[in-house]
């Protein structure tokens, strides 16, 4: 198999903790002798241990090819350094995805490694894991996690309030997807306003994905009853997303009414909006979602069909 293949391998292994590894990224690796998998590993939730240093336990590596979606860590953190773990392994060659910005690595687990006389290519499917790990790149860099805004609407735009629970406009496929972006996400954010119109859990109720919940922060000076794990915050949109930043969220999904909504996008903190749209009309019986020219900044990405409803991603 070619470099790109077990490259995937390693990759899908990192998709499985989007939004369940901060602050760290969520990073696979996959461990090949003779063209045969020998051992994986990705990084554990929460961000400990280490993808390289689950696969390389109880496992001799010795010439082995290792595959890893993001460069190893190099520095003394809460764990010991996966690229000191790797030389003592042995192996023939590292392949690495791409490189950590984080600025105590930065290159230097790769030049770890090579000073270690171990072959080191760079840049194996590489869009992919930036991808990966976009939540993790933009906080490094600006310290800010990466927003996406999930929307549910219908046909002619609107929402319909809830009366006490939430109305879904959409069907019940489009309603699994919005798990799995829960499931991806860090943080949820909501506004007080959802939390008395709808009382929703806001909870991952998909089997199999129940302990990847992401921690709620709802938004507004409204009083309302906090479940547990749940935080209220108020203040400047943007401050909250800085502290957040600071406390090592990753990837922030914004689920909410449509004032919180167009307030995010706004501000201009919005990285991807996805819009679920449901084939039947609410007219009379909705109301707008977006504000007037509130998507002129958003072009298009992807569009595809999920059940009876449209998911269309934009950034
Ligand atoms: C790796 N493999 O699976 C991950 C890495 O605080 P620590 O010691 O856990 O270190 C956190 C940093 O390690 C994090 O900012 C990032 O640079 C890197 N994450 N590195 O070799 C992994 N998750
Ligand atoms: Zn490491």
């Amino acid at each position: 198999m070619s470099h790109e293949k077990f490259m995937q391998i390693a990759l899908n292994l990192a998709r499985r903790g989007i939004g369940n590894t901060g602050p760290n990224p969520t990073v696979g690796c996959v461990v090949v002798q003779d063209g045969v998998i020998l051992s994986q590993g990705r990084t554990a939730k929460g961000g400990r241990p280490h993808a390289e240093s689950i696969a390389l336990d109880n496992i001799n590596a010795k010439g082995a090819s290792i595959y890893v979606t993001l460069e190893p860590c190099s520095h003394h953190g809460k764990t010991p350094p996966c690229a000191e773990k790797i030389i003592k392994a042995k192996p023939a060659e590292v392949v690495v995805a791409c490189t950590d910005p984080d600025p105590r690595v930065n290159g230097n687990g790769i030049k770890m490694l090579r000073d270690a006389g171990i072959k080191v290519t760079t840049g194996i499917s590489e869009k992919e894991a930036l991808q990966i790990n976009r939540g993790f790149f933009k906080r490094i860099k600006t310290g800010i996690p990466f927003v996406t805004l999930k929307a549910a609407i219908s046909a002619d735009g609107k929402f319909a309030a809830g009366q006490g629970k939430p109305v879904w406009v959409t069907g019940e496929l489009a309603r699994n997807y919005v798990h799995l972006l829960r499931s991806r996400a860090d943080v949820l954010i909501t506004g007080t306003g959802t939390i008395l119109a709808d009382k929703p859990q806001l909870n991952l109720r998909l089997a199999g994905l129940e302990d990847t919940s992401p921690q709620v922060i709802v938004v507004g000076k409204s009083k309302i009853s906090l479940q547990k794990n749940w935080l209220q915050k108020t203040g400047a949109l943007k401050a909250i997303l800085q502290d957040l930043g600071t406390s090592g969220t990753n990837n922030v999904l914004v689920e909410s009414g449509s004032t919180l909504a167009n307030a995010f996008i706004k501000a201009g903190l919005v990285d991807e909006l996805i819009i679920i749209q449901s084939p039947k009309n609410l007219g009379k019986y909705g109301q707008d979602y977006f504000a007037k020219n509130a998507l002129d900044s958003f072009h298009l990405k992807s569009e595809q069909e999920i059940g009876i409803d449209k998911i269309c991603i934009y950034e």
